[in-house]
């Protein structure tokens, strides 16, 4: 068969074909340099999606709350890619799995996109690849992208910085406090949803997330957005309808306060600094056998000093374009 040239594999995912997508999302995660002109030609195309981050903690109902979400979305005739860092359930294979009937008809929806990406970047948080895989099905036309992340750690404050909008999940009877209020997780919500309030103590969840959110700072993130509280059953189906229709308002108050803007930048500027300190890192992984042992072996006599000696190292190197 004919070596298929990347703007063929890119023309074939913008028409929807799933194999083309998949083989493109294979590059972007290989990092191999050969397939910078690719990557280069997917963000040229890429731009349009509405990059939704999904967070909460581990439990609180997350990867059915995505389910549900995409049905609806589906329901809207918008196509939807969704990537889930480090899952524990229930997607396999570009799947959705669960025993639910909803989830049963996404599994065979050729609308619905779904990336499993166990690994984390080398720099913590979400990995190049993640945000490169964004593109990919931007790129691909996907309108909706969703991206569900477990909330430990620096993840969700990660998710916040590379989606439009974020979504913070907290769920009754998963500890004694509202489990959102973590030391910057308040702020970086432009939703909240309780979910399972199929459960009689939801109630209180909902309440005392209501109460943080008086007391606490007001969100900076976005002038002129008031952050919604919102209950939620995927069993149920309840207030799924309400998400989604909070996340659309959510997109189009970013386009009409201007605020799309600068979050587009942001990303932006951390992808660029990323990447650059991805490239440094690679040149200093194989510059380890000649300058850096004998820097090291001055750093350890205190011959110099880390500043000066990183001044000299990557002058030495000398970092180009085609790293
Ligand atoms: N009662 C009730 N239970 C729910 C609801 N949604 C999810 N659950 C249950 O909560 C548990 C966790 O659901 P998941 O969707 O896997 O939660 P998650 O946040 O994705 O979990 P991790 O990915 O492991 O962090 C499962 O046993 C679900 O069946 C709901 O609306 N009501
Ligand atoms: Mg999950």
């Amino acid at each position: 068969m004919r070596q298929r040239t990347s703007s063929d594999l890119l023309a074939s995912a913008r028409a929807g074909e799933i194999s083309a997508i998949a083989r493109l999302l294979t590059c972007v995660e290989s990092g191999d340099a050969a397939f910078r002109p690719m990557l280069d030609a997917i963000y040229a195309a890429a731009g349009r999606a509405h990059v939704v981050g999904i967070t909460g903690v581990p439990g609180s109902g997350k990867s059915t709350l995505v389910a549900a979400l995409t049905a609806k979305i589906r329901g809207t005739g918008r196509k939807v890619a969704i990537i889930a860092i480090d899952p524990s359930s229930p997607y396999s294979g570009g799947a959705i799995l669960g025993d639910r009937v909803r989830m049963h008809a996404l599994a065979d929806d050729p609308g619905v996109f779904v990336r499993s990406m166990a690994t984390r970047g080398a720099l913590g948080g979400l990995s190049r690849g993640t945000l490169e895989a964004v593109d990919v099905f931007d790129a691909a036309g996907y309108e909706v992208v969703l991206i569900e992340t477990v909330g430990v750690g620096q993840d969700e404050i990660d998710v916040a910085r590379a989606a439009h909008t974020t979504v913070v999940v907290s769920a009754p009877g998963l500890g004694d406090d509202v489990q959102a209020i973590k030391a910057g997780v308040l702020e970086i919500a432009d939703i909240h949803v309780v979910s399972k309030v199929d459960r009689p103590d939801a109630g209180r969840t909902i309440a005392e997330l209501h109460a943080m959110l008086s007391l606490g700072p007001k969100p900076t993130r976005q002038a002129g957005w008031d952050v919604p509280v919102i209950g939620t059953s995927s069993e149920a189906d309840v207030g799924i309808d309400e998400l989604m229709q909070a996340i659309d308002r959510h997109w189009q108050s970013t386009h009409q306060s201007g605020d799309i803007l600068v979050r587009r930048s942001q990303i932006n500027e951390r992808r660029l600094l990323k990447a650059a300190e991805e490239i440094v890192r690679d040149r200093f992984a194989r510059q380890q056998d000649g300058m850096l042992s004998e820097l090291l072996a001055r750093l350890d006599a205190r011959a110099t000093s880390p500043r000066t000696a990183a001044g000299e190292l990557l002058k030495a190197i000398r970092i180009e374009s085609e790293t």
